[in-house]
């Protein structure tokens, strides 16, 4: 799978940290594909996170991510999902490994920065989910 979904989320467009997200993701040498900035309904957020549905941070989870814009990414690179997961670094900024995106810019668990898509099954699922295939094809 050369391809994988990143989102920048409502807690980076706010801080203002979007433009230094993608730069440093375009300088570890992924190539950007598709890209789109929108705020998620609460159907989206829900439908996107559904495998989350019966943890306890669900509902807190979809309010954050409809809090504000956030800019799904589709990105290109050998080995994309597993990359892109060593990038973005461990759900918990205080656990993530140093030059790792949610070190340097995530604020907790629920608002860090970036999702990065962890499977190759769930890449192909989420990309469909925000990218038509025009979009990706293009
Ligand atoms: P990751 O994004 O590292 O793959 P997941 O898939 O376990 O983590 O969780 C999806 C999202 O749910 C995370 N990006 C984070 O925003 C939120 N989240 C995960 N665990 C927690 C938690 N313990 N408390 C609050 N929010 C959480």
């Amino acid at each position: 799978m050369n391809q994988t979904l990143a989102i920048i989320k409502p807690d980076a467009t706010a801080n203002g940290k979007a433009g230094q997200i993608v730069a440093q993701l375009e300088s570890d040498g992924f190539k950007l594909t598709a890209a789109r900035m929108l705020t998620m309904t609460r159907a989206q957020a829900r439908s996107f996170y559904e495998v989350h549905r019966n943890r306890p941070f669900y509902d807190s989870l979809v309010a954050f991510m409809t809090s504000g814009p956030c800019i799904p990414l589709v990105l290109e690179a050998p080995d994309a999902v597993r990359r892109l997961r060593q990038v973005i670094g461990a759900t918990d900024p205080a656990e993530a490994a140093p030059g790792t995106v949610r070190r340097l810019h995530a604020e907790s668990r629920e608002r860090n920065a970036i999702h990065g898509s962890d499977s190759a099954p769930n890449a192909r699922r989420e990309i469909g989910f925000f990218f038509a295939e025009w979009e990706r094809l293009g």
